[in-house]
């Protein structure tokens, strides 16, 4: 089946009842129904057909969801782009995804205005900017008024619905192919352990370009017949107002998010009325024990901790019962995933003993976009090895712990950064001869990103501050180093690898 299918059925159940209140506007489920059947008709008036892709960088809009949703409709594939991505990143995603219409708004589009140019890409404007260049989105739309209905879902299980980005230890970005059937039993399988049903209410607080907001919070939603409450931005203060006014009853976040809310609860002089709230959900990076201790000692509600990555989806979480939610634990595999944990050789390592994960199952992206070799070397007998350390309790049902990574990667606030993306970049700065880039402990993003660089010529005064701004040129601002320390020589093994470990012990 196709996710939008699927989608547009549990509309039909449901029509007028409210399915997102974005930041106080309802759409029901008629309503979002008939803006994607219209956002169909526009697409393919723009000649987009089965198989293409489009690529979006929008910030937090009901846009987003329909073209996101119309496009699947007529088999389209969708690359949602981080809205903070600058024109080099997004020029990568472009031609690598040979993406045949660029949807974003005239402040990006005159940001993005040469590279665009050059590349020739299709772009069109959510909002009414006067630009020869592009198509206006809402001028179309408004030309609309027929009742043609161009859906016709021409997909199979597993055609390809959605291609997420991310990071790679090389440095180059690889676009995760994520399937329908990834999409849709993934969708299930958390609908029914977390007893997600159309009397829930979600806030919704992520961005919506990546797996966590997108698939999890908002498809997951959509599918469950529930309403969802959508804010533009993430906000402490109006988030815990937000829960209470609105009695909510479901919550997702980083742990970040959470952090966030914890320090702002303890500066509330009462506390918020949490009786409708039946579940607040982590995931995309580590929650620490002391910080589920304190959300559970200042609400009395115990966070449910789940894991997953782009490639996946969501493989493990914790129980739905709060006693079966256990602090630096990321639960049990879902019931559609198969979990192993193996030493180097590939063979299972004893229970207890630490391990990479490796997962199977219909949550398994089908592979990198254009890399055969990559995929090919993700996957053991059809075993992806995800990149995370782990292992599994065997006095406690095999429930999976998290406790490190095989490859370099950074955490910061939910977001995936591979310091080799951040050197490469460094490393043209003129007076940069060499760097390594880090992730030092972060009370509030988990990780914080830092690099120490050795100059070209040491004796020089060399500026952070303009150095990270060279970074921020050229790089998502969150992948940019928060601070830079400086080095003669970055510390060798007798193999002449940099010892980041000792970098961190140092800079810490
Ligand atoms: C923002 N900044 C960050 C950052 N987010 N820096 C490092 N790490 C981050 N995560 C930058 C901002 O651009 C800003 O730059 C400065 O840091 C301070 O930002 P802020 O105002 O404190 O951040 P804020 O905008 O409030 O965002 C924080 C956040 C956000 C935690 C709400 O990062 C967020 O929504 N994270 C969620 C990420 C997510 O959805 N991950 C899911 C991946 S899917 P300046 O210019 O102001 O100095 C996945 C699979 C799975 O991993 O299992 O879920």
């Amino acid at each position: 089946m196709n996710l939008a299918q699927r989608i547009h059925e549990t509309a039909i159940t449901y029509g007028s009842k409210p399915a997102i209140v974005f930041e106080n506007t309802s759409y029901s489920f008629s309503d979002i129904d008939q803006e994607i059947r219209r956002y169909t008709f526009l697409l393919n008036e723009l000649g987009i057909k089965s198989g293409d892709r489009i690529a979006l960088q929008l910030d937090k809009c009901m846009d987003f969801i329909f073209i996101h949703l119309a496009n699947l409709s007529i088999g389209g594939i969708t690359l949602p782009l981080n809205s903070d991505y600058k024109t080099e990143e997004v020029e990568y995603f472009l031609t690598d995804s040979g993406s045949s219409l660029f949807v974003t708004d005239s402040k990006r589009r005159a940001i993005h205005q040469s590279m665009l140019k050059k590349t020739g890409i299709k772009t069109a404007l959510i909002d009414a900017g006067s630009d020869n260049d592009s198509i206006c989105l809402p001028d179309l739309l408004e030309k609309i008024d027929t009742n043609i209905d161009l859906r016709n879902y021409p997909t199979k299980d597993d055609d390809v619905a959605i291609i997420c980005y991310t990071s790679g230890t090389t440095g180059r970005s690889k676009g995760a192919m994520i399937t329908h059937r990834n999409l849709i039993s993934n969708m299930l399988d958390l609908k029914n352990i977390w007893q997600w049903t159309d009397n829930d209410k979600l806030l919704h607080i992520l961005p919506l370009f990546h797996v966590h907001g997108l698939f999890i919070a908002l498809q997951g939603s959509l599918n469950a017949g529930s309403t969802t409450i959508m804010l533009e931005r993430f906000e402490p203060l109006r988030v815990w107002k937000t829960l209470v006014q609105e009695k909510c009853t479901m919550l997702m976040g980083v742990p970040t998010i959470y952090q966030r809310l914890v320090n702002e609860l303890e500066q509330l002089p009462g506390k918020p009325d949490l009786s409708a709230m039946r579940v607040f959900i982590s995931g995309s990076a580590p929650l620490s024990v002391n910080l589920f201790a304190r959300f559970e000692k200042l609400t009395g509600l115990r966070i449910l901790e789940r894991y997953g990555m782009t490639e996946t989806g969501m493989n493990t979480s914790n129980l739905f019962d709060p006693a079966g939610r256990k602090p630096g634990s990321v639960g049990f595999p879902l019931p559609g995933v198969s979990l192993r944990v193996v030493d180097d050789k590939g063979v299972d390592v004893a229970p207890g003993e630490v391990g990479e994960v490796i997962l199977k199952g219909d949550n398994v992206f089908k592979g990198y976009w254009q890399m055969p070799d990559k995929t090919k070397s993700s996957f053991v007998d059809g075993w992806f090895y995800s990149g995370d350390l782990g292992y599994q309790d065997p006095n406690d049902d095999m429930r999976v712990y998290l406790s490190g990574r095989a490859k370099e990667l950074i955490i910061t606030g939910g977001y995936n950064v591979y310091p080799k993306e951040i050197e490469t970049v460094l490393e043209t700065h003129p007076t940069v001869k060499e760097c390594a880039v880090i992730g030092l402990p972060d009370e509030d993003f988990g990780e914080r990103v830092t690099a120490v660089a050795a100059l070209k010529n040491a004796s020089e005064a060399a500026d952070p501050k303009e150095m990270i701004t060279f970074c921020r040129d050229k790089l998502a601002a969150y992948k940019c180093p928060k601070s830079i320390h400086f080095i003669d020589n970055l510390p060798r093994n007798a193999m002449g690898k940099i010892q980041k470990n000792q970098l961190v012990e140092m800079y810490k």
